[in-house]
């Protein structure tokens, strides 16, 4: 009888040391900056991790990303984006340049990607023809706001803001994915807007498999314990 409990308890260790693998595999890896620097990601253009003395508290911990497209030119095209990004050409069609960070992760079906971030302008006066933007990508461009909503004052070196936002993004496909945060000036390269991105995290769902495993382990338990009768209790004292 003891073998059946064993059993259990070896298969029961197995899967839960698997899942732990799992956790650890697909999170993000420094994705809240607390390094103090861009440890674990990839740079291009203007970018800088930054405390509370760029005057917008960080959405978590002491650290934050800080990407600008510069009251200068970042010497970073929109063409060198879609290409620092892994994204097609013309993905960033009708923008100038601008500066991006990126990270390589692999994702499971269901995972949840989770982020704050923060969009600041110095175009004060929202224009069509120079409406700045933020996004962030995984195989394409996904918006996260332009000009016309950094509408509230910044304590910052950039005038206008729209406060840190909560963003969630659901993986629907399994996969290896550049992680992109970018941001872009449209128009001209003369008036700065920046991104602000903190606390990137991955939360994995648990794998059929994983399940089907746990719920075998507890199958063999507790027949384990059946068979383990109080007669068998009994004749074992005696
Ligand atoms: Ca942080
Ligand atoms: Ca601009």
């Amino acid at each position: 009888m003891l073998k059946w409990s064993s059993l259990a308890l070896a298969i029961a260790t197995i899967f839960l040391i698997t899942n732990q693998e799992k956790v650890q595999a697909i999170s993000i890896n420094n994705g809240s900056f607390e390094t103090g620097d861009f440890s674990n990601w990839d740079t291009t253009g203007q970018a800088t991790v930054e405390g509370s003395s760029f005057n917008v508290a960080p959405a978590d911990g002491t650290y934050q990303a800080v990407l600008e497209t510069l009251q200068d030119e970042t010497g970073i095209s929109s063409s060198d984006l879609e290409t620092f990004l892994g994204l097609s050409s013309g993905s960033l069609t009708g923008s100038v340049e601008g500066s991006a960070i990126k990270q390589t992760i692999t994702v499971n079906a269901g995972d949840v990607l989770t982020f704050y971030w923060n969009f600041l302008t110095d175009e004060v006066s929202a224009d069509p023809d120079f409406n700045d933007f933020a996004f962030f990508s995984v195989s394409n461009i996904n918006q996260l706001a332009n000009t016309y909503d950094a509408t509230v004052f910044s304590f910052s070196r950039l005038a206008q803001q729209t406060g840190y936002q909560p963003y969630t993004y659901n993986f629907t496909t399994a996969g290896i994915y550049t992680l992109g945060f970018g941001v872009i000036d449209v128009g001209d390269t003369t008036v700065n807007s920046a991104l602000l991105v903190d606390n990137v995290e991955l939360t994995p769902v648990p794998e059929p498999v994983t399940m089907f495993g746990i719920l075998i382990g507890a199958g063999f338990g507790y027949a384990a314990k059946m068979r383990f009768s109080p007669q068998q209790k009994k004749a074992k004292l005696k």
